[in-house]
């Protein structure tokens, strides 16, 4: 008996040894000290030992089974630290490399110039105001004075998405969305995106953005349009800026004008910006057509306003002096970079 113990001790030490993993241990333990283990066997078979042996056996077998035990254990523990001491290793985290470059967004050239004409706006009071992308044909079209049969509303020029759905041409829709509510006066821009059947060049897009503004109130004049638009001119592009109005038509206001500004590269003696003419168009403004208001909502013979519109695209291109507006769309980062 003695012998049979010794030999299954040695091949369960031996066994331990072999073993690499911790499942592998575990077997072992199964193998000698599970319930249908062998040292289990052997205690099972103690009714064939003579009864005054049975004391002694019964210790040799404990004693080798907690020997077994405590062998395991070690093994198990020893297995364990190795699995750690690999894993710091592996983990080791070495502080003298040089730190990986970490590339920081930033704003789009679109929200640079975009902030700087709110900046502007809001600091004379106005308010921005946005409104939905996809437009109904009436606050588009008709509410703005623009007739079933304007060019503009061909679908040529206009995204339909249904009937009377389609995208927004202009942000002006928003601001018949205001006076329509009647809280007046009003001092407003609403920026946003636009879209129109265009198709792709260096000063085109099918989608681009737009600020307009509108202003509402009793006795506001073509003075108060002209010195708006000249102080934001000068806040944008610099101090000694000009403007110059130059006679215009748009459906919904009357009169109508384009804005040029001088040249604020070459201060007005002409240059390849442009185009040798001294003055830059920036935008399109007028006095809101009496049949905007009446559409509105609003009595024309008590209330008159101003409305302009710019385009944000035209402004980060003339500001940060890029030549074509495909870039502002790409996303290569190499370009955007820059700004
Ligand atoms: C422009 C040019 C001129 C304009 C008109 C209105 C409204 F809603 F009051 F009728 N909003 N914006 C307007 C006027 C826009 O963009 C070149």
């Amino acid at each position: 008996m003695k012998e049979k113990l010794e030999q299954i001790k040695q091949e369960a030490i031996r066994k331990i040894k072999e073993a690499d993993v911790p499942e592998k241990l575990n077997d072992v333990r199964v193998e000698y000290l599970g319930k249908k283990g062998a040292l289990t066997a052997v205690l099972k078979s103690m009714k064939d030992v003579a009864p005054e042996d049975r004391p002694k056996v019964g210790q040799m077998v404990n004693d080798v089974k907690s020997e077994v035990e405590g062998i395991l254990e070690d093994a198990l523990k020893t297995m364990e630290r190795k699995v750690r001491e690999l894993q710091m290793k592996a983990e080791v985290i070495d502080v003298t490399l040089p730190a990986k470059k970490n590339n920081v967004g930033h704003r789009h050239p679109n929200q640079i110039a975009l902030e700087e004409v709110e900046r502007i706006f809001v600091g004379m009071g106005y308010e921005v105001v946005e409104g939905p992308e996809i437009e109904k044909d009436y606050y588009n079209f008709e509410a703005l004075n623009i007739p079933a049969d304007h060019p503009a509303k061909d679908e040529q020029d206009t995204f339909y998405i249904s009937g009377d759905i389609l995208l927004r041409t202009q942000t002006s829709p928003v601001q018949a969305r205001v006076m329509e509510k009647g809280k007046l006066p009003i001092r407003m821009i609403s920026p946003g995106r636009v879209f129109r059947s265009d198709e792709v060049d260096a000063t085109h897009s099918p989608s681009f953005h737009q600020i307009e503004g509108l202003v509402v109130d009793k006795h506001i004049t073509f003075a108060d349009l002209k010195g708006t638009l000249a102080e934001f001119a000068k806040e944008l592009f610099g101090e000694d800026t000009k403007v110059k109005f130059r006679p215009h038509h748009f459906p919904f206001t009357e009169p109508s004008a384009e804005v040029d500004v001088s040249c604020f590269k070459c201060k007005g003696a002409g240059c390849r910006f442009c185009k040798g003419s001294g003055w830059i168009e920036i935008l399109g403004c007028g006095m809101v057509h009496p049949h905007v208001f009446e559409m509105c909502g609003i009595d024309p013979k008590e209330y008159t306003g101003f409305a302009f519109g710019v385009g944000l695209e035209r402004i980060a291109l003339l500001k940060y002096e890029i030549d074509d507006m495909r870039l502002l769309y790409e996303n290569d980062t190499r370009f955007l970079k820059q700004f």
